[in-house]
């Protein structure tokens, strides 16, 4: 049975899955859920992610596997995304981890707010803008020269912090103010195929 992918296309945490399916050629099915519509809150959702959250994988044997980043590091097992050197690697999980917790919850969320709910800037919760600047000050600075986040290539914490990182001006921050994060991003974005966020 062919993996199938629940997402949202306006989430960056979906579309991580779609990039490293595409990447390492893994055929799937997608399978748009709308969560504007709550479609992610049905009884029929629900008995398959009792999260209630996009991106949700069913697997070719039918088990299930939610998270965004635990979906990429399954598809992704043994592939060059993810540095066979074990110092490497877990360098690209810090950097997932600290995605989830220290970037998502305020550069995602102060877009969602803003593209999707209609919520101007200055109606931000200045915690957001604050915690959100210093987020992409952190990947600013840890970009350090290099090309991508780990080693001298492209692995999963690229694709996971590029994911919100490439759309941050739709949540209010300029990313004229962190040049390397911007060089960055159109790196990633050529090395996945995948068009400029307008
Ligand atoms: N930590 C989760 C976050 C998933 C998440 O927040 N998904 C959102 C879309 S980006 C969602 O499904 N929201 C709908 C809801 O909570 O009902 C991941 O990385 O997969």
């Amino acid at each position: 049975m062919t993996l199938t992918v629940y997402g949202d296309s306006i989430s960056g945490n979906c579309l991580k899955v779609k990039w490293v399916a595409e990447r390492l050629a893994i055929p799937y099915r997608w399978v748009e859920t709308d969560v504007l519509k709550a479609q992610t809150r049905t009884p029929d959702f629900l008995a398959l992610n009792p999260a209630g959250q996009v991106p949700l994988a069913i697997l070719g044997d039918g088990r299930t596997l939610a998270q965004s980043n635990a979906i990429m590091a399954h598809l992704a097992e043994g592939s060059d995304l993810i540095p066979a050197d074990s110092y490497e690697r877990a360098k690209m999980y810090e950097w997932l981890f600290w995605e989830q917790y220290s970037h998502e919850p305020y550069v995602a969320v102060a877009r969602f707010q803003m593209a999707y709910l209609g919520k101007p800037a200055s109606e931000l919760e200045p915690r957001l803008v604050e915690r959100g600047k210093a987020a992409l000050q952190r990947l600013e600075d840890g970009l350090d020269g290099g090309d991508f986040l780990v080693g001298t290539r492209l692995t999963l914490a690229d694709i996971a912090l590029v994911a919100y990182t490439r759309v941050a001006h739709e949540g209010g921050f300029d990313l004229a103010d962190y040049p390397a994060v911007k060089a960055w991003v159109a790196r990633v974005e050529a090395a996945l195929g995948i068009d400029p966020a307008p």
